[in-house]
């Protein structure tokens, strides 16, 4: 009898019936405000640690969205397909293009995050991978601002949540987070980096956009006080770091905060 063909590879093994799964490597998302320093920040963890590797978010594809072989983007107009630009799509109309923008962003970002870590991060003796974001802040962070400002529908707010619980549990323990690193800064120092990074799409955020984000992160990982439809979300350790001073090019500074990542992770 001819050998069935092999069916392709999921990211990382499914848990067997008996709940006996374990992974080896810890899970933790980096969360924060638009220009907060998220970036810099798992580019300096990159550099700390043989053991440690970063899933940055995948902002370039939100920004050029490409026609590819996934077939994911059979929805978006010819235009859209070779290259269109759902980040400043967003900004520029935010009623029309939040829900196109949250179900893309969150779709890319899971995608990404189900990667298996690579061959170094498996033989490291404690491998922890840093994911900058998660599915988490996109809804109870951006999706959820974005329905309260009106820019989603509740029709829309609806299906979002109603596919976001699904994917989510469907991918469980494959991105379950084991921790959080909140870097915290004011609304007005976000706006001075995101000015200075000069990001095109981004230059039209007013001030009270990164203070309603600011809330909401406030409320979610600082005062614990947002309502989530994952349980063990409420539960999860969260290290709170104040980066409202610079540390992009302080040496002392970095140090400092590698330092306090490690002994976090101890805690774990
Ligand atoms: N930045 C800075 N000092 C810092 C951290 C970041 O000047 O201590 C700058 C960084 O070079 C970039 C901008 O702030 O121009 C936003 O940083 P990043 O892209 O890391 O922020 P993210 O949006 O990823 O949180
Ligand atoms: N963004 C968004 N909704 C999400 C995630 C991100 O609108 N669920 C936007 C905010 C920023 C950009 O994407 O404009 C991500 O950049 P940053 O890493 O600077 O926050
Ligand atoms: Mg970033």
């Amino acid at each position: 009898m001819a050998t069935p063909p092999k069916r392709p590879c999921r990211a990382s093994p499914r848990p067997p019936p008996d709940g006996s799964f374990s992974r080896r490597e810890r899970k933790i998302s980096i969360e924060g405000n638009i220009a907060a320093g998220k970036s810099t920040f798992v580019r300096l963890l990159q550099t700390a640690s043989e053991d440690w590797e970063v899933i940055p978010e995948p902002i370039g594809k939100w920004c050029n969205v490409q026609n590819d072989s996934d077939d994911i983007y059979q929805e978006l107009s010819s235009s859209q397909k070779s290259g269109g630009n759902l980040l400043q799509m967003l900004y520029h109309k935010p009623s029309r293009w939040s829900y196109t923008f949250q179900s893309y962003a969150c779709l890319s970002r899971v995608r990404a995050q189900l990667q298996s870590p690579s061959a170094k991060l498996q033989q490291a003796e404690n491998p922890v991978q840093f994911y900058e974001r998660s599915a988490y802040s996109d809804r109870y962070v951006f999706a959820s601002n974005l329905f309260e400002c009106g820019n989603l529908t509740e029709t829309e707010w609806s299906v979002y949540q109603d596919w976001h619980t699904w994917l989510l549990n469907q991918f469980e323990p494959d991105i379950t987070l084991d921790a959080i690193i909140y870097l915290r800064a004011t609304p007005q120092r976000c706006m001075q980096r995101l000015l200075h990074r000069g990001r095109e799409e981004e230059q039209g955020i007013p001030l009270e956009y990164l203070e309603q984000l600011h809330f909401k992160h406030e409320a979610w990982l600082s005062h614990r006080n947002l309502r989530l439809d994952f349980e063990y979300l409420n539960g999860l350790p969260v290290l709170i770091l104040d980066v409202n001073d610079d540390f992009k090019n302080d040496r002392i500074k970095q140090e400092a905060i590698v330092d306090k990542v490690r002994e976090f992770l101890t805690t774990l």
